[in-house]
């Protein structure tokens, strides 16, 4: 039995204040190529069921792209009559019961079998049974529904576990109502042929379990995620072909082609060589940041911001972040009666340069600094 997990798919998300050609936000833009690059996939390996442990959507009103999108992917996937389980994650779950479940717009599709009302649901089919625990805003009912869960395993078949949670505490996003699954209970781990996890956004095996993973997330959500590895999960349950022997369990992860995110440092203690020498090679298309160290106070004003990004005309954004050089001879903060942000910069200048390229720079330094002041005065 072939069974394709993925999860975390957070169509709708969006970053960075960039269009693309068709006016779409292009990280979000992203997401539906995962997403779509995914069906692709489904299509072409033609698994018997395909499974997915939440966070389809960003938001739990996605906008209506997002809807739109989703319901033309749901179209073809349903039309390939392989049943499709889904469960709702923390993302897709309304925080309060007065707004009803996003995913309900999809039950009028006869391959996809949805669990999102915030209870243990058991789907089953002919030699299988889906054990889905979809993400409960009420903890305390969590222990009652692994008990269901626990009640309904039924070695006839076999039994995949579908949670969107944290196993212990590694595994925690630093999101609201994200669940931890009771340590205790990971005995019921061992009873199940797989589980399915969503929630921690990248790939790999939990922990001591042979059978607990997590897919990861098809795109990355923040660009903290330096992971450039996206996935899904393709696992193949064996049958034992002696009673004697037990089934075998194939974990076979396959990555699809995502945005990569590159970094890369300047060291401006020998800048120009540096900035003349920087491999580009890898940057087209990409999401690029820079780190620029050693710096002084005097380069800092003179390396602007848009020359680092013309050395990467092939980048889709570059960031940049700045690491001054710690000097020896450098005066405590605590020994200069600092008077205001801009003197002591002044004072800081003064001891590098000579009084010519001091005055240059002093202009360009009380330009700068009233710019500043000027946005950053709420009182407009
Ligand atoms: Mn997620």
């Amino acid at each position: 039995m072939k069974i394709l997990h993925f999860s975390d798919t957070h169509l709708g998300y969006n970053d960075l204040e960039l269009l693309n050609a068709e006016n779409i936000n292009q990280r979000e833009a992203d997401f539906y190529d995962a997403f779509a690059q995914v069906v692709a996939q489904i299509i072409e390996l033609k698994p018997d069921y395909i499974i997915h442990t939440g966070d389809l959507f960003h938001r739990s009103s996605p906008s209506n792209r997002a809807i739109t999108f989703a319901l033309e992917q749901f179209k073809i996937i349903n039309a390939l009559n392989i049943p499709f389980v889904l469960i709702a994650g923390n993302h897709s779950t309304p925080r309060t019961n007065l707004s009803s479940p996003i995913l309900k717009i999809f039950e009028g599709f006869e391959n996809i079998h949805l669990s999102y009302s915030q209870e243990y649901k058991m789907i089953e089919f002919s030699d299988v049974i889906f054990h889905t625990l979809p993400h409960m805003n009420d903890e305390t009912q969590a222990l009652s529904q692994i008990k269901l869960c626990e009640q309904n395993i039924h070695k006839s078949k076999k039994n995949i576990m579908m949670m969107h949670c944290s196993v212990g505490a590694w595994y925690l996003m630093q999101e609201f109502g994200e669940w931890v699954y009771p340590s205790e209970k990971e005995y019921i781990f061992g009873k199940m042929d797989y589980v399915a996890l969503g929630h921690w956004h990248g790939y790999g095996k939990v922990g001591k379990h042979e059978n607990v993973y997590y897919s990861g997330s098809t795109e990355r959500t923040s660009l903290n995620d330096k992971r450039n590895s996206k996935g899904f999960i393709l696992l193949t349950l064996n049958d034992a072909k002696t009673p004697s022997l037990f089934d075998t369990l194939d974990i076979d992860y396959k990555e699809i082609k995502i945005r990569p995110i590159i970094q890369k440092e300047l060291d401006c203690e020998a800048y120009e060589n540096a900035a003349s020498n920087v491999d580009t090679s890898d940057t087209a298309n990409a999401i690029i940041e820079i780190k620029l160290t050693n710096l002084t106070a005097l380069q800092s004003i003179d390396i602007q911001n848009a020359d680092i990004k013309a050395l990467f005309p092939e980048a889709m954004n570059v960031s940049i972040k700045r690491e001054f050089k710690r000097s020896e001879g450098a005066s405590a903060v605590d020994d200069i009666e600092v008077i205001s942000l801009e003197e002591y910069f002044l004072e800081h200048i003064k001891e590098d340069a000579d009084e010519k390229e001091f005055e240059r720079l002093k202009n360009k330094v009380q330009e700068l600094f009233s710019a500043y002041e000027e946005s950053s005065d709420d009182t407009l």
